[in-house]
């Protein structure tokens, strides 16, 4: 028998699709840079399918992409070389398996969505704090994989702060059943989080036990807009000042990206003044009857003296939860938006705080000089230091153009991050995208431990075989 007759046999006609029609959405990326035909997409609906399939894989000499939502932004999850590779998509592994109010965990399956995970938990009166902007298709297999970040990280850290335990199948097909709910387990190496941020390379993981947090009864957000960035870190500084706990997101985004967001994303509007520069607080808090409106004070006394301060312009201060929806919509409506706009090249950066206003002043001078009427559209998690420095193709050029210059232009973004001690990938991971930055800013003793992790846990390099590392003879090249 072949390998598709075998998988069919393990996991049923339906869930192996071969016909291009129905494999289409889990060939190419969100952002249509990498698309491959698959040998087969299989969706296997439980642990012990992926045992199977993985296993029949192996004897086979077939590399697997495994695939949560397919929300990448980096060509992670998707195949490289036409009719040779296996896409294994977890959306079918979808049960809650526990949920515990005293130990405040849960445990679900990989293909569950961040979205309904997020709404399983407020249901039990919990909190899961992490939050992105693609969690409606984002799979938590997939956040964990690739440790998203987010707009809570300032709060709550990433995706691997959150995780206790994990069940991951190996690249040989045997299961590490590691769903251990323990907030305190010192008992060796926590290989828990050597899967965590792996993209799929080491194990695929198929549930895992997340940290949750009690739930929050109140919410207060502000849309403010600012002089300059330097004005938005004493912003940041005075709110943690006053309410440090109950600050859980500080969203940046610059006159230019809101300004595509108008322009591209229907039913938004403004809801202050123009600015070069805006910022959306988010507090929440838990307690009796009056918190909320104890925190609602509290957030507009600290603007009030912002203002006085001259760190803002103008502050919109959301009056009901639709408002505060509607402020969330602008935030994050800014990948589509920028999708809508052309031709864009994202440069997915971190730095220390401190040297913010350094990073967005050099690195948008050397754009321009390199493409005069570029459009830099920068926007992201200011709290955390990651900024999703992006640029868009002026207005009217051609796109191919553009994007012909993205060597160039990552590479001026890049030179500007580095002298400020950042990285080139905060929260998207390296996927296809990246690798080649990886010898230049990891190469060395990291990247080689990194292949010794790698060729322990899968020495026949069939899982995710083209993502993070750069391929052999780029690394010769650059001795
Ligand atoms: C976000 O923060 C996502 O909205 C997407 O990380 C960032 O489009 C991007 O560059
Ligand atoms: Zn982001």
């Amino acid at each position: 028998m072949s390998l598709l007759d075998d998988l069919r046999a393990a996991l049923g006609d339906r869930a192996v699709l071969t016909d291009p029609a129905e494999t289409a959405g889990y060939s190419s990326d969100w952002r249509r840079l990498y698309s491959g035909l698959p040998l087969a997409v299989i969706r296997p609906s439980s642990t012990d399918q992926v045992v199977r399939a993985v296993t029949l894989c192996a004897k086979a000499g077939v590399a697997i992409i495994p695939q949560g939502g397919n929300t990448s932004m980096v060509g992670g999850a998707v195949p490289s070389v036409d009719g040779t590779e296996i896409v294994l998509s977890l959306e079918r592994l979808r049960a809650l398996r526990a949920i515990d109010p005293v130990d405040l965990t849960m445990t679900v399956e990989a293909g569950v969505t961040l979205a309904a995970a997020q709404a399983m938990a407020a249901e039990q009166g919990m909190l899961l704090p992490l939050s992105i902007s693609s969690e409606g298709s984002a799979q938590i297999g997939g956040v964990l994989a690739t440790n998203a970040g987010g707009n809570n990280t300032l709060r709550f850290g990433n995706a691997r702060d959150l995780v206790l335990g994990l069940e991951v199948v190996l690249a040989d097909g045997q299961v590490w059943h590691g769903l251990r709910h323990l907030h305190k387990d010192n008992t060796g190496y926590a290989l828990r989080q050597v899967f965590v941020g792996s993209e799929g390379t080491l194990g695929i993981i198929t549930a895992a036990v997340l940290r949750l947090q009690p739930g929050v009864t109140a919410r207060a957000s502000a849309f403010c807009a600012l002089p300059s960035v330097e004005q938005a870190l004493a912003l940041l500084a005075r709110l943690r000042a006053r309410d440090a706990g109950a600050l859980h997101a500080f969203e940046y985004m610059s006159g230019g990206s809101v300004d595509l967001v108008l322009a591209h994303i229907e039913g938004v509007a403004r809801p202050v003044e123009a600015a070069a520069h805006y910022v959306l607080v988010d507090c929440a808090a838990s307690g009796p009857e009056g918190a909320a409106q104890a925190l609602q004070d509290r957030l507009e006394d600290v603007l009030g003296a912002a203002l006085e301060a001259g760190e803002l312009t103008d502050a919109a201060l959301a009056q009901n939860e639709a408002q505060r929806l509607a402020f969330w919509k602008i935030r994050e409506e800014h990948a589509e938006a920028q999708k809508r706009a052309g031709a864009s090249i994202k440069n997915d950066i971190s730095v220390p705080l401190a040297a913010l206003p350094e990073l967005m002043d050099a690195a948008a001078a050397a754009c321009r000089a390199l493409v005069p009427g570029i459009r830099i559209a920068p926007f992201g998690h200011l709290g955390d230091g990651n900024i999703h420095f992006n640029l868009v193709q002026p207005t009217g050029a051609g796109g191919a153009a553009f994007l012909a210059q993205s060597e160039p232009l990552m590479e001026a973004v890049g030179e500007v991050v580095r002298r400020l001690s950042g990285s080139f990938s905060a929260e998207h991971g390296v996927g296809r995208l990246k690798t080649g930055m990886m010898q230049s800013w990891r190469g060395g003793v990291e990247l080689d431990l990194m292949r010794r992790i790698k060729s322990a846990l899968d020495p026949a390099g069939r899982l995710n075989p083209r993502v993070i590392f750069p391929a052999k003879n780029a690394e010769d090249a650059a001795g």
